[in-house]
């Protein structure tokens, strides 16, 4: 089974409403969609990065070109790689996790889809359904937020996390636990204090918080120690942990009880599972982080949170809570008791709907041996 020949498809979606962190705002989603093609299978992956380098270094532009300049050209021709090997050939470029794991992730659709196995399954996992809960955007006010997530409790989510930045953090965060006593509640930061300005964060410890995400810089792994020893809450790192390896570092120093894993971030689903892995081992719980993904890369995140150390519920929220038209022919529902359905189907278990698929569609290169 050879590579015949590989998509990349520069994607825009328009979300339903503009999603607000620390970082920005934005009223679109921009990704890359790979189709790889062998044996008369295809296979789909959602490259995460978006059109801007806030929440991460890499853009669609740089995954582009890392894609068709680096990553491809090696497989157009070859026989199929597995998952690890591809990651063996990929080990030398550096960086562009991103770009990595949208090719994984499409490596691992095509192989399922050969073998009749749906990646759940594949990957180890052990549920039918998974915990879910809804990520929320800055708003207004503190009485619009707490509308909005009136609005998320009344359609059945049991866990919100709120975006958080400096001037717009305890307040909010009081407000909505005082109109919602029992809600599984977080907050996430996206690296927007210092060490010095988290003193401003203090207080959260009193509101029962499941976790803090990501209060500050990526790169910064002492300083997350050092106020962690200030905190009863969790932290949870998001932007952080980029590869097993730190993930263990994070842990070892007590830089954060908790990780959230994108396999975007850490370079695709071989290193998503790594990381769960040592995690369960020291019984540290992880979740399913959200990149607002296509119903592509939400298959691959239910698939991955099925598996058994994904112990709080994930930022992996019902198909209309994004978009107003997903690209892909299913879509995923909220069931009564917060949770989503994993793909039962070969590989990711989605199917593609052209008409949308082409309204999506802002560029696109195929590439072929
Ligand atoms: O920090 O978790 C984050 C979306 C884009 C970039 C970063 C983050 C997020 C979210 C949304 O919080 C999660 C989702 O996909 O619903
Ligand atoms: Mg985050």
């Amino acid at each position: 089974m050879n590579v015949e020949a590989i998509t990349l498809r520069h994607l825009r979606m328009r979300l339903k409403s503009p999603f607000e962190t620390s970082f920005g705002r934005i009223h679109g989603r921009e990704c890359i969609l790979l189709e790889l093609r062998a044996d008369g299978l295809t296979g789909y992956g959602e490259c995460v990065a978006d059109r801007d380098p806030w929440y991460s270094y890499e853009t669609v532009g740089t995954a582009w070109h890392i894609l068709k300049d680096h990553l491809i050209p090696p497989l157009l021709g070859q026989p199929l790689p597995s998952p690890e090997d591809f990651q063996a050939g990929a080990a030398g470029v550096r960086g562009h996790n991103m770009a990595k794991a949208g090719l994984e992730m499409a490596l691992w659709d095509l192989s399922g889809k050969a073998a009749g196995k749906p990646l759940a399954a594949r990957l180890g996992g052990v549920r039918a359904t998974v915990p879910v809960g809804v990520s929320i955007g800055l708003q207004e006010s503190a009485a619009a937020l707490v509308k909005i997530v009136a609005s998320y409790v009344e359609s059945g989510y049991r866990r919100v996390k709120l975006k958080i930045k400096p001037g717009q953090d305890v307040g909010l965060a009081r407000a909505v636990r005082s109109a919602f006593p029992d809600l599984a509640l977080q907050v996430d930061a996206n690296s927007a204090y210092t060490l010095e300005s988290a003193e401003a964060l203090l207080p959260l410890d009193d509101l029962g918080l499941l976790l803090i995400e990501q209060p500050l810089a990526e790169d910064d792994l002492w300083d997350h120690r050092q106020l962690q020893s200030r905190l009863r809450t969790p932290i949870c790192l998001d932007e952080s942990i980029t590869s097993p390896r730190h993930a263990r570092q994070a842990l070892e120093m007590e830089a954060a009880r908790i990780i959230n894993i994108k396999a975007g971030r850490v370079g695709g689903l071989s290193a998503a599972r790594a990381i769960h892995d040592l995690c369960r081992a020291t019984g540290a719980p992880v979740w399913c982080g959200g990149m607002l993904e296509t119903g592509v890369g939400r298959a691959s995140n239910l698939a991955l949170a099925a598996l058994p150390g994904f112990t709080l519920p994930g930022d992996i929220s019902a198909s209309d809570r994004y978009y107003e038209e997903d690209i892909t022919v299913e879509r995923f529902i909220l069931n009564p008791d917060s949770t989503i359905g994993v793909p039962a189907a070969p590989g990711l278990g989605v199917t593609l709907d052209p008409a949308a698929l082409a309204r999506a569609t802002l560029d696109s290169l195929v590439l072929k041996p």
